[in-house]
């Protein structure tokens, strides 16, 4: 590849006289900006294990009261994005949230997309647009852009969860900004239930809803149930993997990331193919080790890993008799908008 002219080749008083107009060469900076074939990431591969990060998040709740917080967030941040940039990769941000017994968020909306993935605790509730969504350990819930939002908590154990957003990107775009309001009234209805069985939605009088985030909380019972169908219907079927959708489109859920759960059989090892989007792993039930790129990670239950784009993966269920259960975020979605998605297919580690 022939090599471009540098900054330095160029007389001082040249680049002087660009610089007092705001303009810059592109020939120094070409190759950095279109390196070849695979892109320059920032994005780590890195590990947050959940055993280590649980006390720190305890902590918070002793330290900083929810009136000081608003939301007591500990986040998950990738140190090759600089720890204060607060992503995990381009697109995703990841928070674990702690919400003590008695314990109120109060309600606001965002423009930024996010999901909860619930971790442990009973008796939280989150109300998303008048919707109150009971979380459940692995329940996925919506907090699509712009909709209310509050969370409230009526058992006796601290609750905690993963919130998946899509913030980097908004913020990225000059697109991020928040709105404090009132304590929700409750509307009844329930999209889980309205939309309980695959393959029949409602239809009023004939009419198909015209909601554009119908469903709004995707219980584990449920994606769980249909990944053991899935399994032992297709007993050959390699990669036992469910997305969540709109269940009226069939389209991503969200603007932005996809959300994915996948089942390892018992002892199973899958590679999964190289594609152009960040990945988050977050293992809900069993016991997996990741190979991300050169990287081993031991995952234990509630454990998160990521994997930036254009970097092999391979999951090995360390549980040679009982399935593992990880669930998956990625940017396929903000990919796919920008036309920049890419599958390479399977490439040896
Ligand atoms: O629960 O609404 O982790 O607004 C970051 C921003 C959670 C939330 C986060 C938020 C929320």
């Amino acid at each position: 590849m022939q090599a471009l002219g540098r900054l330095e080749d160029l007389p001082q008083a040249y680049r002087e006289a660009l610089t007092a107009q705001n303009l810059v060469p592109l020939w120094p900076s070409l190759r950095a900006v279109l390196p070849p074939h695979v892109p320059s990431r920032n994005t780590r591969p890195i590990h947050w294990a959940y055993a280590a990060l649980r006390p720190l998040l305890m902590q918070a709740g002793e330290l900083t009261p929810m009136e000081k917080a608003e939301r007591r967030v500990l986040v998950l941040a990738n140190p090759g994005h600089g720890l204060e940039n607060m992503k995990v990769s381009p697109a995703i941000y990841l928070g674990m949230q702690l919400l003590l017994p008695g314990e109120w968020a109060p309600s606001h909306r965002h423009t930024p997309n996010a999901v909860r993935m619930v971790i442990e605790g009973e008796g939280a509730y989150t109300t998303v647009d008048g919707e109150r969504c009971p979380m459940q350990r692995g329940d996925l819930i919506l907090t699509p852009t712009g909709l209310w939002h509050e969370h409230e908590h009526t058992g006796d154990q601290p609750v905690v969860w993963l919130d998946v957003l899509d913030l980097p990107i908004i913020y990225y775009a000059e697109a991020s900004y928040g709105v404090e309001g009132q304590r929700q009234a409750i509307t009844p209805g329930h999209g889980e239930q309205a939309y309980i069985r695959g393959g029949v939605v409602p239809t009023p009088l004939f009419e198909r809803s015209p909601r554009a985030y119908p469903m709004l909380r995707y219980p584990w019972a449920d994606a769980r149930a249909a990944l053991l169908a899935l399994g032992a219907d297709q007993p050959a079927l390699e990669a036992v993997q469910v997305g969540y959708v709109n269940p009226e489109n069939g389209h991503d859920p969200q603007n932005n990331l996809g959300f994915y759960a996948l089942m390892l059989r018992p002892g199973q090892s899958l590679c999964l193919p190289v594609r152009s989007p960040a990945c988050v792993f977050h293992l809900i039930e069993g016991c997996v080790d990741a190979l991300v790129g050169g990287e081993t990670f031991a995952l234990a239950e509630s454990d998160t890993c990521c994997a930036p784009g254009y970097t092999s993966v391979t999951l090995n269920n360390r549980q040679p008799d009982q399935p593992s259960f990880v669930f998956i975020a990625d940017e396929s979605p903000l990919h796919r908008k920008l036309g920049v998605y890419e599958n390479r297919g399977l490439q040896s580690q």
